[in-house]
């Protein structure tokens, strides 16, 4: 067993915190105020290969594999929960669903442009009556001559007002199930596709959201991804990678909440003395420094399962039950050793305490995580 971090990554990960110190961090009030990303921020991102991580070296990405790809979504997270979202969105949903099944036409037509961030990718799953239950999605997709016609909308799409091209999942046969699910790459400027409403939501701002909607949409049948009825396990096996990718931007969140709380707990002093010297203080530190060690490595653990080829479909179970649980955890008692610091939003961890919300719910609930595990521990032999 090698637990050693290759020399290839730890590179990546030095220059992606680099950057992160010395570009993002002081843009996080900026960024939650306006929220918006600066667009010359964005382009510095993409010009320093962030859009480009996990995709392979053939199609103009970094080649870096699942296990380079946490590691920067871990630096990402750490600094501002938003800067991760747009990412995931781009490349662990939108483009990873396109690497992983679609043609190698499909790949050479949209993943060079997504690797440089030319073109900014989104996933819609989720729809008004298909949030969990994503095999029962209600947008139609008909077979027309050499093409599919898409009605129906798509709800909370992770960068849907800014995208480019869109990863779709509608239904080709409604007998089928989840089998009679397709997946396809939508163009934006594709005629019938409008971008609704754009999100209000609690936190991640800068990370935008909104509805898409298909009226008589016309997708050429060359941009399925994979073949007709496999759009499901599609969908699936793209969230595997995602809910990975996910649990590393929660360790880096969460081990920023516990390096903001080990130092303020040195410096507040109360009762003459730093409350770091209190036991109640120290138990919280100690509670956190368990549960970030235990995320970081679970999640390392899932990546290199996915990059040596295995499927991680539990693994990817585990790492979002335990990394989304585990940050609104540590974010909790950051707030409660910043006292009332930690409420103010002049301070960086009530933004944290906001944004970590999200993760209990989004890329599948921790309810639908357990219900995987389950499965899995109760299936017969
Ligand atoms: N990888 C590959 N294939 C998978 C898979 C995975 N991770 N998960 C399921 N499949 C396959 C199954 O093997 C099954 O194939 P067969 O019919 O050939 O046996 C098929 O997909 C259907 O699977 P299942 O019967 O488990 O589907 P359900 O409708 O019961 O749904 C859950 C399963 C609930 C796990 C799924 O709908 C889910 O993950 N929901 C949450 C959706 C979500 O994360 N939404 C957020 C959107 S992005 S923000």
């Amino acid at each position: 067993m090698d637990f050693s971090v290759p020399d290839d990554v730890k590179l990546l990960q030095s220059t992606v915190r680099e950057f992160v110190r010395d570009r993002l961090a002081p843009l996080t009030m900026q960024v939650e105020h306006d929220d918006a990303v600066p667009s010359e921020v964005l382009q510095e991102m993409k010009d320093l290969g962030l859009f480009a991580i996990p995709f392979a070296e053939e199609y103009g990405g970094g080649g870096f594999g699942e296990l380079g790809y946490c590691v920067a979504m871990e630096e990402l997270g750490a600094v501002n929960a938003a800067y991760s979202n747009i990412i995931g969105g781009h490349c662990s949903l939108s483009g990873a669903a396109i690497a992983l099944a679609g043609s190698d036409h499909l790949k050479q037509r949209y993943l060079p442009a997504m690797a440089t961030g030319e073109k900014l990718g989104a996933f819609a799953l989720t729809e008004p009556n298909a949030g969990s239950d994503a095999a029962h999605i209600q947008t139609t997709a008909r077979r027309d001559g050499d093409h599919y016609v898409l009605n129906g909308s798509k709800l909370w799409v992770s960068n849907g007002p800014m995208a480019d091209l869109y990863t779709v999942f509608a239904v080709t046969d409604k007998e089928q199930g989840s089998k009679g699910v397709t997946a396809f790459v939508v163009d934006r400027d594709t005629p019938g596709l409008t971008i609704g409403k754009v999100d209000e939501k609690m936190g991640l701002r800068g990370s935008k959201t909104s509805e898409i909607f298909f009226d008589e949409c016309c997708v050429p049948a060359e941009n399925v991804i994979g073949e007709e009825g496999r759009g499901f396990r599609v969908a699936m096996q793209t969230l595997d990678g995602g809910r990975i990718a996910l649990g590393a931007s929660c360790v880096g969140q969460a081990q920023t909440a516990l390096t903001m709380s080990i130092q303020w707990s040195r410096q507040r002093v109360q009762f003459g003395r730093p409350i770091a010297s209190n036991q109640a203080i120290q138990w919280m530190l100690a509670d956190s420094e368990v549960d970030v060690h235990a995320g970081r490595w679970m999640t390392y653990h899932a990546a290199w399962k996915i990059d040596s080829g295995q499927r991680a479909s539990h693994e990817a179970a585990v790492v979002k039950v335990y990394c989304s649980e585990m940050l609104n955890r540590v974010v909790d008692r950051a707030v409660q050793v910043h006292g009332g610091m930690g409420y103010m939003k002049e301070f960086d961890i009530e933004r944290m305490y906001r944004d970590a919300r999200i993760v209990r719910i989004y890329e599948g609930t921790s309810e639908i995580q357990r219900m995987i595990i389950a499965d899995d521990l109760l299936r017969d032999e």
